[in-house]
């Protein structure tokens, strides 16, 4: 029986709706939620996929202890499992004190599981050690808005990317971080000619090809830019001294500040021309709507905090917020980075934005909880908190829903931090993390499409999430187990003032008691409940009780949540990055996202075709500093710097400036052998935020040396055998000195191993590979060896169909075989080609270029649907392309067009 359940996608801050289709109790097919706020129908590559990651495979099933770190765990039943961790936080906790245990959590997880967590740190134990990966993503932009305007609220709306006549979007990425966003943006393009758009990015990225002004800032000079252009508003008399004077303190200080950035000298700093920020100033101040968006360019940057307040100056200075298509708009990463600061959920602040340094709001919190009081000092934020597990200050740690032996800077010291921890949990969805290597105990998570709860999104609106299906094997939803666990460690501490606080049988009783935490505060929701999300959708806050509708747009009347009423203009100075370019490390690595990958890949590098666009871990360098090194495109390089190392292949990116590389932050030790950028990464933290710079790291680039280069393609018959064989050929990754594992493909998918030696496999080594990849027979096999050149390639052959190849010595072929494989487009005549020294395919052989990258629908498929008579309308029936987020529909429409006129010239 098939049914649709109403719910969001797990991935980015945009927070769309999905409804997740279920056919006989398994998930069968998403699409968007065409009455959801945030997406009204249309889903990225990321959303659009999420059924294809449903189900129990990779999968942690049960709960497992470990005798022994590393080693594989034994099944334990949960009650042992929940009754051994209580007995190890009691006895630390009798021991050393509360402060010696710590939680580090997530922006992933639902509000209500934020909320229970927070209330066993910082209620039931008596610590504020309870940090979250947030600390690595969104603190700045918070400490950011506190700073200037009071509270932490993005006081924009989707509505505003349509309305504006400027966007200004500075580091950040929407066209793949934010893809629904960068519809909006396409749409706004497309109905206003008049609209002008501004990308600040010192990578020429996927989003600044929309742009009419690009400006290449050098990395970390974001303040000398802003300060530089509002020297110039100010100047030429574009700022609205009226709002100034009525709704502002401190612009005067900062405009004696600003007087030094002149044009000539941000021009030198930032690396731009004048011009171009003349240009962008005017624009700015011209604008009857300038709407600015920004992400982790300015967010991960140990001036951080700085970083958003010098740009939210721009806004103030100049009126331009609290009003349609106006203001500092902050994208958030996570789909529920919202609902952990909602809650509260880090180590210096308390439920419904409540500072813990704050007396009265500990009073509130604790008379909300019946409790005492909450402990007053800070607790440990995610850089200190490794590091006191190093030292040996905090002993025990529980991580949920994070992989930080992936996603913290400076991975030799995490790993090593972790693995000197005295106890580790681990709360997860999914097995064999990086992280999971450390763990004692693992407790198995529900997922996207099981769980239930709310979240918020970037536009502050909130979404219940809902359950299509039962978790596989005995996972349990994060509120349960971090509620189950409380109740056994309350019981061991014997604390009678404790004894009642978790007494939740659901999640509704939870949001209800954090909706009561929030009457009168700026995000007061005491209007909303879970029937009433249910009903009337998602809802944006604040939405106070006896209220009608939720709140669009923030100060609107140019009041601001501070003691008099007032926004500030805080005064800050340009800075540069926490780490110096030097003579022996040159370059700036770069790290962010790729379209179609989600952070340390555990879901989303299950799927094959996410690994069509981008399927081997490269770092993009300029042409220049290659030539300069000697490198060309596909050679292997060693990154390096003091705290570590990554070898990796090259590619030149013209986008980039000189001194600059990039690397895609989703590559680690599952995909390579080295835990990728953050292997390299510092810890240099905002003094404010303490966000770590996890965007700049200075390093060495210098090419390795490995001649011999070894690539396996080999063919599955289904998805769950390309992931199982992918599993295994993990194991492969540590004995060749560069090697990265990945998918490919479609409903044939393929698993591609590809290596680099000093020199030539021996033949118990090649005979090794094989076996791993099942292409150890002779039945249907293909060989060629040329022993004085030491090449060794071999192809199986079965049913007429290449099944798999594994080249060795010399692999110039793999770049174009991997297409002809997943697409089964090598006629048997052409298979001879598999071992030929050529990365050109058979001239015979199709060439095809997806164009639906959603529903993964190529040109050659579109023409065939031509051929037979077929237009847009009925190829979104059929073949489903341009019906997700609907940015190939532009190119289907010219195929249309081109193809009626073909027809129509007589031959
Ligand atoms: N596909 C995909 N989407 C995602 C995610 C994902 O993993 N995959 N993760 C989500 C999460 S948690 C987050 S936080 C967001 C991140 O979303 P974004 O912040 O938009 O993405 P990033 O690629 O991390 O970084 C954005 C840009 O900052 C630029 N940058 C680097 N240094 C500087 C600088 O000094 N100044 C300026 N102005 N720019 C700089 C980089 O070149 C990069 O293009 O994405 C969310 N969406
Ligand atoms: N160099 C560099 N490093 C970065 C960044 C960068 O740009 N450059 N970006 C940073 C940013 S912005 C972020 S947000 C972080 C993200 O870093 P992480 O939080 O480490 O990234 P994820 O891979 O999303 O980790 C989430 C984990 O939770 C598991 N999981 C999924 N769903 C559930 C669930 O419902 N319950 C439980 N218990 N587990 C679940 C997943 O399998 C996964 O292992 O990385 C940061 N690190
Ligand atoms: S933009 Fe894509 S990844 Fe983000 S919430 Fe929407 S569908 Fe999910
Ligand atoms: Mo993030």
């Amino acid at each position: 029986m098939k049914n649709e359940v109403k719910s969001t996608c797990c991935y980015c801050g945009v927070g769309c709706g999905v409804l997740i289709e279920t056919e006989n109790g398994k998930i069968s097919g998403v699409r968007g939620d065409p009455d959801h706020p945030a997406n009204r129908g249309r889903l990225c590559t990321k959303g659009a996929t999420l059924h294809l990651t449903a189900g129990p495979s990779g999968r942690l099933l049960f709960p497992e202890r470990r005798l022994q770190r590393g080693q594989t765990g034994q099944r334990v039943a949960w009650d042992a499992a929940l009754e051994s961790a209580a007995d190890r936080f009691a006895e630390t906790i009798r021991r050393y004190g509360p402060d010696s245990v710590a939680f580090y959590i997530s922006g992933q997880l639902m509000t209500e599981d934020y909320y229970v967590f927070n209330k066993l740190a910082k209620g039931l134990i008596g610590t504020n050690n309870v940090d979250t990966n947030s600390r690595l993503c969104m603190s700045s932009a918070v400490a950011g808005y506190k700073q200037t305007l009071g509270a932490d609220a993005p006081p924009c709306c989707y509505a505003d990317i349509l309305a504006a006549q400027l966007i200004f979007i500075s580091g950040a990425n929407p066209a793949v971080a934010h893809p629904i966003v960068f519809r909006y943006i396409e749409d706004a393009r497309a109905a206003n000619p008049d609209l002008k758009i501004i990308v600040v990015d010192p990578r020429r990225t996927e989003t600044a090809e929309i742009a009419d002004l690009y400006l290449p800032i050098n990395p970390g000079t974001d303040i000398a830019l802003f300060n530089g252009m509002l020297h110039l508003l100010i100047r030429d008399g574009l700022v609205d001294h009226t709002y100034i004077a009525a709704h502002t303190t401190g612009f005067e200080a900062v405009a004696e500040i600003v007087k030094t950035y002149t044009p000539a000298a941000v021009a030198r700093i930032c690396g731009i021309s004048e011009l171009d920020l003349i240009q962008a100033a005017e624009w700015f101040g011209k604008s009857t709507a300038a709407l600015s968006l920004y992400c982790q360019g300015l967010n991960q940057s140990a001036h951080g905090t700085h970083n958003s307040v010098s740009l939210i100056h721009l806004h103030l200075a100049t009126g331009q917020l609290g009003k349609p298509g106006a203001g500092p708009f902050s994208l958030t990463g996570q789909p529920n980075a919202m609902g952990g600061r909602e809650v509260g959920g880090m180590a210096n602040l308390l439920s419904a934005h409540r500072d813990l340094g704050n007396p009265e709001h500990r009073a509130e919190v604790a008379a909300l909880w019946g409790i005492p009081d909450v402990p007053a000092k800070p607790g440990k934020t995610a850089v200190d908190l490794f590091k006191s597990l190093d030292s040996g200050e905090i002993k025990a740690v529980w991580i949920a829903c994070t992989n930080p032996a992936h996603s913290m800077p400076n991975q030799a010291a995490i790993r090593k931090a972790l693995h000197t921890a005295e106890y580790v949990v681990l709360q997860e969805a999914y097995a064999g993390t990086d992280t999971a290597e450390f763990a004692d105990l693992l407790l198995p998570a529900s997922a996207w499409g099981e769980k239930h709860g709310t979240v918020t999104n970037s536009e502050r609106c909130i979404s219940r999430v809902l359950p299509a299906v039962a978790a596989p094997g005995e996972a349990r939803h994060d509120w349960e187990i971090v509620v189950d666990f409380a109740r056994r460690l309350a019981n061991k501490l014997g604390n009678p003032a404790t004894a009642h606080l978790f007494p939740y049988t659901n999640p509704e009783e939870i949001f209800n008691e954090h909706r009561e935490t929030t009457r009168g505060r700026d995000l007061d929701i005491t209007g909303l409940s879970y029937g009433h999300l249910e009903t009337r959708g998602s809802q944006q806050w604040p939405y106070p009780d006896g209220a009608q509708a939720g709140t669009q747009r923030l100060y609107e009347d140019g009041r601001f949540p501070t003691p008099d009423g007032r926004a500030r203009f805080v005064p800050v100075q340009h800075q540069a990055t926490a780490e110096a370019l030097s003579n022996e490390f040159p370059i700036s690595l770069i790290s962010g996202r790729m379209r179609d990958q989600w952070h340390g890949m555990t879901r989303t590098g299950t799927v094959p075709r996410l690994f069509n666009l981008d399927d081997e871990p490269e770092l993009a360098m300029h042409p220049c500093d290659m030539r300069h090194r000697g490198l060309a495109s596909g050679d292997i390089v060693k990154v390096a710097n003091p705290r570590g190392e990554m070898v990796v292949r090259i590619a030149e990116r013209a986008g980039l400036k000189r001194g600059r590389a990039w690397m895609p932050m989703h590559w680690g030790s599952q995909f390579m052998n080295s835990p990728g950028a953050n292997a390299l990464v510092s810890e240099a933290t905002d003094p404010y935020s303490k966000q770590p710079e996890l965007k700049h790291a200075a390093v060495r680039i210098d090419k390795l040396d490995l001649p011999y280069p070894v690539a396996v393609l080999r063919r599955c018959a289904s998805t769950d055998e390309a992931r199982a064989l992918l599993a295994e050929a993990r194991s492969l990754l540590s004995i060749f000195p560069y090697a990265a594992v990945g998918l490919y493909g479609r409903s044939a998918p393929l698993v591609i191993l590809r290596a680099a030696e000093h020199g030539p496999l021996d033949s118990a080594q090649l005979a090794a590979v094989d076996r791993l990849f099942g292409l150890d027979s002779t039945e249907g096999e293909i060989l060629y060896a040329d022993a004085k050149r030491q090449i060794n390639k071999k192809a199986i052959v079965r049913d007429g169909r290449l099944f798999g190849v594994r080249l060795a010595g010399e692999a110039l072929a793999q770049s174009w075989l991997k297409q002809a494989m997943a697409e089964d487009e090598l006629d048997p005549s052409l298979i001879r080609f598999a071992l030929a020294p050529s990365e050109r395919p058979p001239v015979s052989m199709p060439s095809r270029n997806i164009i639906c990258k959603c529903a993964d629908v190529s040109d050659v498929q579109i023409q065939q649907a031509l051929a037979q008579g077929s237009d847009l309308a009925s190829m979104q029936q059929t073949l489903k392309c341009g019906t997700f987020c609907g940015s190939c529909v532009p190119e289907i429409k010219r195929m249309v067009a081109e193809y009626a006129t073909k027809e129509a010239v007589p031959v």
